[in-house]
Parts: C-alpha cells; sequence; structure tokens
C-alpha cells in the first residue's frame, strides 16, 4: 500500500472461503524478458542489492494466473448486500471453532491483550473472517499473484509493483523462499492475511524464536494482529458500535460519507436518535445504514470500528468482524 492494507486481501479470502475462486490456467509469462519485469529487477538490484541472476530467475518462475485477474474485480464487499455477506461469516460453524481457537490459544491472546490493549475476540474475530482460523490461508503462490497483478493488472500495477518489492525483501530478511509462500489472490499471507509491506511493517515475532512467521505460527500471527491494531489506534474499552432501534431516511446528513466518523455522538444524540448512554458524547460517530434481510438496520458505529476498516476498507467488513467478536464474547462468557 503506499499505505498498507493487508485487508484488501480479505476480499480475497471471503472469495476464497466461499469456494467461488478455482486456481485457473496458468501460463509462463517470462516477466524478466519485458521491459516493466527489466526495470523491476533493475530496481531490487540497485536499490535493494539484489544479485541480478537471482532477481531475473525468480521473475521468470513466476506463473500469469487469468482466475487472479478475475478474481480481483470482484471483491465480495461490493457485491453483496449485508445480509447475504453477513451469512458468510456470522455461522454456529465459525462461532464455535473461534471458540475453540480462542480456548487453544487462551494464554497467547491474554499476552497479547496485554501488550497492544486489543481483546483476544476480536484478535480471533479477524482470523476467523480472513482464514477461518488459519483453515484458508489461501491457494496461489504468492510470486504468482503478486507477479500478475504487478505486470498484467494495470490499474493497480503499480501498488503491486511494490508488494512484490516488499515481497523479495521480507522473505530476504526473514530467510524465507520467495518460490513457496502461499497466499490469496491478492498476495496476502498467513492467519491474519497480511501483504508483503504490512508483514514488514506490522507482524512481530511474538513467540521470540529470531524469525517472524504469520504463516506457519499462530503465536506471531495472533501477536501480528493485535500489533497492527494497536498501531492503526484501537482504543482499549472503547464501544465498537451500537445498533440503534430507529432508521434514517437514505440522503440524511446524518448518513455522512466516509469511513471515518465526522460527526460526534453527541450530534446523534441532538437529533434525537436514541443512542445507549455509555458512548461519551465527544466521541467520534458515523452512522451506517445496513441493509437486512426486509429492512435496514440503523448502526452507530465509533472509532473502534474504523480502526477495523484499516484492515479492509470495507464497513461491511468491519461489522462482520465486530458481530462474530460479539458471538465469540458471548460463548466465551456462558462458558465461564
Ligand atoms: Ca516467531
Amino acid at each position: 500500500m503506499g499505505k498498507p492494507r493487508p485487508g484488501n486481501l480479505l476480499k480475497a479470502s471471503a472469495l476464497v472461503i466461499c469456494g467461488l475462486i478455482m486456481p485457473g490456467i496458468s501460463a509462463a509469462a517470462n516477466y524478466h524478458q519485458t521491459p516493466e519485469g527489466q526495470a523491476f529487477i533493475r530496481t531490487m538490484v540497485e536499490d535493494f542489492g539484489f544479485d541480478a541472476s537471482r532477481a531475473e530467475r525468480l521473475l521468470g518462475e513466476a506463473q500469469k494466473k487469468d482466475s487472479i485477474l478475475e478474481s480481483i474485480s470482484r471483491p465480495a464487499e461490493k457485491t453483496l448486500e449485508w445480509h447475504s455477506y453477513r451469512k458468510i461469516f456470522i455461522r454456529p460453524e465459525r462461532i464455535a471453532q473461534g471458540q475453540e481457537f480462542m480456548a487453544d490459544h487462551a494464554d497467547v491472546l491474554a499476552r497479547a491483550e496485554q501488550a497492544y490493549g486489543v481483546p483476544p475476540e476480536v484478535v480471533t474475530a479477524i482470523i476467523g473472517v480472513e482464514t477461518w482460523y488459519g483453515r484458508y490461508m489461501g491457494k496461489y503462490r504468492v510470486l504468482d499473484a503478486l507477479a500478475t497483478l504487478a505486470f498484467d493488472y494495470p490499474p493497480r500495477s503499480r501498488f503491486f509493483r511494490s508488494e512484490l518489492e516488499q515481497y523479495l525483501l521480507m522473505t530476504r530478511e526473514q530467510g524465507l523462499d520467495p518460490t513457496v509462500l502461499m497466499g490469496s489472490y491478492a498476495g496476502a499471507m498467513g492467519y491474519g492475511q497480511f501483504i508483503s509491506s504490512s508483514y514488514r511493517h506490522y507482524a512481530v515475532d511474538f513467540d521470540d524464536d529470531g524469525v517472524v512467521d504469520i504463516l506457519n505460527n499462530p503465536v506471531d500471527a495472533i501477536g501480528s494482529v493485535a500489533n497492527y491494531f494497536k498501531a492503526h489506534r484501537w482504543q482499549p474499552g472503547e464501544p465498537v458500535a451500537d445498533l440503534l432501534d430507529a432508521d434514517l431516511p437514505p440522503g440524511s446528513p446524518l448518513l455522512t460519507k466516509g469511513l471515518k466518523p465526522s460527526l460526534k455522538v453527541a450530534d446523534y444524540r441532538e437529533a434525537g436518535l436514541p443512542v445507549p448512554e455509555a458512548p461519551g458524547s465527544n466521541l467520534p460517530a458515523r452512522a451506517v445504514r445496513l441493509k437486512a434481510e426486509n429492512k435496514h438496520e440503523l448502526w452507530l458505529t465509533y472509532p473502534n470500528f474504523y480502526v477495523i476498516t484499516r484492515y479492509n476498507h470495507s464497513h461491511l467488513y468491519a461489522m462482520a468482524v465486530h458481530q462474530l467478536a460479539q458471538a465469540l464474547q458471548v460463548g466465551d462468557n456462558s462458558a465461564r
């Protein structure tokens, strides 16, 4: 990302989980022989000290995947209404397996909360939405995904060339083989589906074994997701969102544009909306209207909701994470 955006990738995992994506036709692309590929190799050599023949060999190994180009143009967040999107994520199996994940990793999740201030159910919900708790971390080679998008997808080629560059740097730093790591169609990796730049910026060695491994090591993955949230200003103890027993007409000035809250809780209270007592008047807030089965739901969302959208720039995504986290927490409480 010019700015890191692991969650871009989320879009990928949602579809993978739906079983909509199959790795399809691939072809030797000979990216190392194209002018763009040659320029990329020069950058790796001149700016980052890569060996020219190694950079050339890596790029030459990358395969073009047509299915990746098909997938990137139709992310679930842009094609589904809330009630359909919700069904992908808020379902009994995903809640039950999330509770298992929380029980299996209770100590690590508690340590992550202590270190980064992010509750166990929120970290678990992210990993649950992204990869079904590590069960589906992507079926494409990251090298193929990033090269295909870097060199055969003009609308975002600049971004993906940068991610490919970050990927080669990250694998070098961590001593990982860039030809074997697997990820989503957009190159997102591991339990929390970090893209390369986020891997380099936010992933942490949470078990202190000297390697940052969010693909095979759930301890590093948990610490890394929590660190990402802290870095994007998750506020411990602050609310995420409240469902209001009210509606607003489409086009109301209280339904502000943009994901970032631009009004305050007080503005919604003054407009007569039944906002719960807890959120402070000065807390930034944004009303979000979602299409349920037979009606609309009106939610008041707060800065922590916005933080979830830093993982994937979609309010549907953030609401799915929030509701899954709540479901996990309810189960956790009832088990005590
Ligand atoms: Ca580690």
